[in-house]
């Protein structure tokens, strides 16, 4: 650990270190075959923002990538820059349709992605995949994370693929992941697809940012409806029964009449809407075009009620306090005098010898006189 200092590219969280996969950090156009990444940032160029601005809007690739990993960066220098990026690239966001997808590992989201993904761009619109991975944030490491099965999609200059930002809370990594989605449309994309599995929060902060959320299930309605978080299916303006092909068709078809029943008795998503089950099979594309057209009545309906722009409108709202949480927090526990006094103080109260509120009430004023003094 004594190179760490040396090694350690300047955007690095302070308190992160350890765990902050620097070479995970796939860009597309640039290899990440170098296990020293303090090489490949000395070499790039630094560009202007007024670059960015450019090449993102003209869809320049290289740029894209490299403007989202302005976005991804911790260093106070680059966020000022992502920002003001942002900033001149805000007339140009917004128009197209987010989208969520969400499942259990194995429900095929990959698969899916991907036939739905040349399905869209075969039919005139450009797709921009980004992933909310709650594995890579934690531990470094990915659930979600293998671009490898969207091989297909990946080479088509109509798509832009995007792995999950790691590192960082997933706070950090819904802001990232938004940012990202705004300068996708920036450059032009029209269908934004957000991939996560349904672990820990992230099914809640993928629908904070997307018009439309669906699940992928496997057939076996039953065993899995014992078993799947009420919650989540409240959240859902669609069940996309994956898998219906082969011996398994009659079974999904059974799935999708169970699932339709339940919904039946659950509080809609979307006001106006009626969240339904559907089938498909994402390895041979049959159901994916039904999809779509499911989508676009979903679109034509909510614009039309006033429900599409007030979601958008609550999200931004949502996300600054969000935001705003997210900076307290990591600001508190980065504090360096309450990261000496918070073992001692946890101590005492575990020892019965200070009450929970006084132990917050004490290390609330180191925070605030900090602060003050500052
Ligand atoms: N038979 C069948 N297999 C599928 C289908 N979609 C995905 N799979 C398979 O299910 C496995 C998991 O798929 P993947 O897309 O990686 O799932 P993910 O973990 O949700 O991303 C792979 O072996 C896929 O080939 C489908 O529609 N039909
Ligand atoms: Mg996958």
């Amino acid at each position: 650990m004594s190179n760490e200092r040396t090694y350690r590219p300047e955007w690095v969280p302070e308190e992160r270190a350890d765990d902050f996969a620097t070479a995970y950090v796939k860009k597309q156009e640039e290899s990440t075959s170098s296990p020293q990444p303090t090489k490949r940032w000395v070499k790039r160029k630094e560009r202007s923002v007024a670059e960015y601005v450019k090449g993102v809007l003209n869809n320049d690739r290289t740029i894209l990538a490299q403007a989202i990993t302005l976005v991804e960066s911790n260093a106070a220098k680059h966020m000022e820059m992502a920002q003001q990026m942002l900033n001149e690239l805000l007339p140009y966001v917004g128009k197209s349709i987010r989208i969520g997808i969400t499942g259990v590992p194995g429900a095929g989201k990959s698969t899916f992605i991907e036939a739905f993904g040349k399905f869209l761009c075969e039919n005139g619109h450009r797709v921009a995949v980004l992933a909310v991975d709650p594995s890579s944030s934690i531990t470094g490491g990915s659930i979600l994370g293998d671009k490898t099965r969207m091989e297909n999609l990946s080479r088509d200059p109509r798509a832009f693929i995007r792995p999950s930002p790691s590192g960082g809370t997933l706070g950090g990594v819904h802001r990232k992941t938004r940012e990202t989605m705004l300068l996708c449309e920036a450059a032009g994309y029209d269908v934004i697809l957000i991939e996560t599995v349904g672990v820990g929060q992230s099914e809640f902060v993928v629908r904070s940012m997307v018009d439309f959320f669906m699940l992928l299930a496997l057939t076996g309605a039953g065993d899995e409806l014992q078993g799947m978080k009420k919650g989540i299916m409240e959240l859902t303006d669609a069940i996309i029964i994956n898998k219906a092909d082969g011996g398994n068709k009659p079974k999904a078809l059974a799935a999708k009449e169970e699932y339709n029943q339940f919904l039946h008795y659950l509080r809609p998503a979307t006001p106006g809407w009626e969240t339904k089950a559907y089938t498909c099979s994402a390895l041979l594309g049959e159901g994916i075009p039904e999809i779509w057209q499911v989508i676009e009545k979903f679109v034509e309906t909510t614009k039309n009620s006033g429900v599409f722009e007030m979601r958008r409108r609550n999200q931004l709202k949502d996300w600054i306090y969000s935001m705003i949480k997210d900076y307290l927090e990591s600001s508190f526990f980065s504090h360096p005098q309450i990261k000496e006094k918070l073992p001692m103080i946890e101590n005492n109260v575990i020892a019965g010898t200070l009450s929970v509120t006084k132990a917050v009430q004490q290390l609330l004023r180191i925070y605030e006189n900090k602060k003050e003094s500052e």
